[in-house]
């Protein structure tokens, strides 16, 4: 007779051992306040897929603290969920006073685009500022920096890596010679992040930038001399605390790619 699968004969069977509960904390926890945009508004904020672009948004559908963004003038097949008090989204006019492009809507000219043209040509409001989340602006990263960087599109690879942007306590991970597709925005505390130096010091291969003459040899201070760039000092990299799991400890995790599944 089969007997339906069991955790506990899997790890004796494994010699493993289940990762202990109390090592899983809860990191973050779900927005409790009701949100005040509504369906309309119209915002600026970071387009998923090229991270390092902000566009001109208008909000579709709201539902409990969930928005689903549009990107004006571009397909609804690009909308995109984001929480309430999401770091990505800002007030209208928010790029104009921070000095970052606007990528304005479909068939319009960056030097066209005008805020208070569009809202009165569309006949809606911007979202109040007072509905964005003041963050703070302590950010020991510099644009042009450079670090060691997990690709998160390909776990497997630390690369070569500069910071692209740096907004708030945040900066945008950039890939040397590759496009836009690969950028990540984080905060010093990003478990995805290195200083320069780290992979010789962890002994794991560093991927050079994209098109470097003999990737094998990459030589992080001739790199930097080359570049005019300097590596983001170790102490930017905030510590973080030791997690306590081990090597092979067993656990149950969501499948991102299939989410409604555990394995
Ligand atoms: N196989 C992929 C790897 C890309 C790695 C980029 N890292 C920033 C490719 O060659 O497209």
């Amino acid at each position: 007779k089969r007997r339906s699968w069991s955790w506990q004969q899997y790890l004796n069977e494994q010699k493993a051992e289940a990762a202990p509960p109390t090592l899983f904390t809860q990191e973050q926890s779900f927005p409790s306040k009701r949100t005040g945009f509504k369906v309309g508004m119209k915002l600026e904020g970071i387009d998923p897929l090229h991270p390092s672009m902000f566009c001109v948004l208008t909000v579709a559908e709201v539902i409990g603290c969930r928005l689903r963004l549009h990107i004006d003038g571009y397909s609804e097949c690009y909308d995109f969920w984001v929480n309430a008090d999401s770091a990505d989204i800002k007030p209208a006019g928010w790029c104009k006073e921070h000095n970052h492009k606007l990528h304005p809507p479909k068939g319009q000219s960056e030097t066209e685009f005008d805020w208070q043209d569009h809202l009165q040509s569309s006949g809606y409001h911007a979202a109040p500022p007072s509905l964005f989340i003041c963050r703070s602006t302590d950010c020991e990263f510099q644009v042009g920096m450079k670090l060691e960087a997990v690709d998160k599109k390909n776990p497997g690879l630390v690369c070569v890596a500069s910071v692209a942007d740096v907004i708030d306590n945040r900066f945008l991970v950039h890939f040397d010679n590759w496009d836009d597709t690969y950028d990540y925005w984080c905060d010093s505390s990003s478990p995805y992040i290195h200083p320069v130096g780290w992979c010789e010091e962890q002994g794991r291969p560093l991927t050079a930038p994209q098109g470097h003459p003999s990737p094998e040899n990459f030589v992080w201070e001739d790199y930097l001399q080359e570049t005019g760039s300097t590596a983001a000092p170790s102490l930017a990299f905030t510590l973080k605390a030791p997690h306590g799991f081990q090597l092979n400890h067993r656990l149950e995790a969501v499948d991102r790619r299939n989410p409604m599944l555990i394995r």
